[in-house]
């Protein structure tokens, strides 16, 4: 009875999130996702915050790679808005950027995004319109390898953000203004010392939810659980912690990775992380959380059995939390490296800053006022990020996945293939990529304050008009 059930599940699930019919794809008209704004109570502070959902009410997306992405953007709040996929490998005219490849979504508007899902694996999908990101205009977009799906494992999605009760062009006002935002070292961002926040935040959340209020899932003993963790914060690296449980990392941006064991996981903004953790043959509950570098704020779920007390939690650990290293960066070993070849073509982003006016920039330039990166189509093109600056940055290429080749001096033999790579401070880190999506990419920090200050160019394909720029306020 238990299998027949299971076997129902198993096909209602891809009945309700794909087309498949008899094994075969059936044409459906577009699937909808709605951008709106939704209350969010903080501590004792209520305030309006985005959200991105299916007309039913599902929080992002789940879908089956190989399937069609044929979806309507529908734009319900009072800002004028662009989603963009992270990490997917999409048509340039996809890829969801306001002035560079579409116009901006108005108050009341739609918009039409038509793909197909390539690849499999931990995604998620943002605004790239001002500093929505800030306040959750972001959604877990995960898509499931059909042959891969094992009904016994139980999937959790961690959606981390960070929030402050101030609102984020506040925030921008203040960085600009110079006033003391960071609890570190509020001097001199440029500083020898590395920097590790420049904005305090209120509160980390996991899927809306604070750790006085936490999402609490239910499992069942000995059972295999596959975190799907996503930094969406707009200015936190965290350290994901599974506690008693011993982690195996198995994917980096969606890509698989040889399994990677452990218990502590540095996650930096936009990137993503699939875990499994395995839960013991007895009753109890298990917090799973992430802490913020350099802060005490801390965020998560707890996995429960049907008879374990649940514990009560507190949003602050007892000491901050150091800084992300390139520990386990140097270790991973991608399943499916770029096959080998010399590089044809070689980029340098120098990330740079300039602190009298929190100014953030990529070679010496700030946003929109660049010359983009230009590439020879079909090209292995070798990306050198020289971090000239007191901070990390997390730096993310568009329509692209890279690999990790080198870093700080070190060679790594088949790296991580990632979306997503953080540059420590003073350090240098190369990656590669074959150059087979023409376009117009965006390169850019993906911490907000710091992209919204500049710190953001494009890669242009030699061949290919460039877009008339403009910023948005
Ligand atoms: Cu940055």
């Amino acid at each position: 009875m238990k299998i027949i059930i299971k076997t129902i599940t198993f096909i209602l699930f891809f009945l309700s999130i794909g087309v498949v019919q008899e094994g075969r794809a059936v044409q459906t008209s577009p699937t909808v996702l709605i951008v709106k704004k939704v209350p969010l109570t903080v501590g004792n502070k209520t305030t309006e915050v985005f959200r991105i959902e299916q007309p039913d009410g599902t929080w992002g997306f789940q879908g089956i790679q190989g399937k069609d992405f044929n979806t309507i953007v529908k734009n319900e709040t009072n800002v004028p808005t662009v989603i963009h996929w992270h990490g997917l490998i999409v048509p340039n005219d996809a890829d969801g950027v306001p002035y560079m490849t579409q116009p901006p979504i108005l108050p009341g508007g739609e918009y039409p995004y038509h793909f197909t899902l390539n690849q499999s694996g931990t995604y998620w999908m943002h605004s790239h319109y001002g500093l929505q990101t800030e306040q959750y205009l972001s959604a877990p977009f995960i898509i499931h390898d059909p042959t891969e799906r094992d009904s016994n494992i139980k999937e959790v999605v961690m959606f981390i953000a960070d929030y402050s009760h101030k609102s984020p062009e506040a925030i921008l006002k203040e960085l600009k203004q110079g006033m003391k935002m960071s609890n570190t070292d509020s001097k001199m961002k440029m500083s020898p010392k590395p920097d590790l926040n420049d904005v305090q935040y209120d509160a980390l959340l996991t899927n809306y939810k604070t750790l006085k209020n936490p999402d609490v899932i239910k499992v069942k003993p000995g059972q295999t659980v596959r975190f799907r963790l996503i930094n969406g914060a707009s200015g936190t690296n965290v350290f994901v912690n599974t506690g008693k449980l011993k982690g195996e990392v198995i994917a980096t941006d969606g890509q698989p990775i040889h399994p990677f064991p452990g218990t502590k996981f540095p996650l930096a903004v936009a990137q993503r992380l699939d875990v499994l953790v395995k839960i013991p043959d007895k009753e109890g509950a298990y917090p799973i959380l992430a802490q913020g570098e350099g802060t005490r704020l801390q965020t998560g779920v707890i996995l429960a059995t049907p008879g374990a007390s649940i514990p009560s939690l507190s949003e602050q650990a007892k000491t901050a939390e150091g800084a992300l290293n390139y520990d386990q960066e140097l270790q991973y070993k991608a399943v499916n490296p770029l096959p080998v070849k010399k590089p044809e073509q070689t980029l340098l982003a120098s990330l740079d800053g300039n602190m009298k006016n929190y100014v953030w920039m990529i070679n010496n330039q700030v946003w929109p006022t660049i010359t983009p990166l230009e590439v020879e189509p079909f090209k292995r093109v070798e990306l050198v990020f020289k971090n000239t600056t007191g901070m990390s940055h997390p730096m993310h290429l568009h329509g692209h996945t890279f690999e990790v080749t080198e870093i700080d001096g070190h060679t790594l033999q088949n790296g991580p293939m990632r979306d997503t790579v953080l540059v420590m401070p003073h350090s240098t880190v190369k990656i590669q990529f074959d150059s087979n999506n023409p376009g117009n990419w965006p390169l850019h920090c993906h911490l907000a304050y710091h992209q919204a200050a500049g710190m953001m160019t494009f890669i242009n394909y030699k061949g290919i008009q460039i877009p008339q720029l403009k910023s948005v306020e």
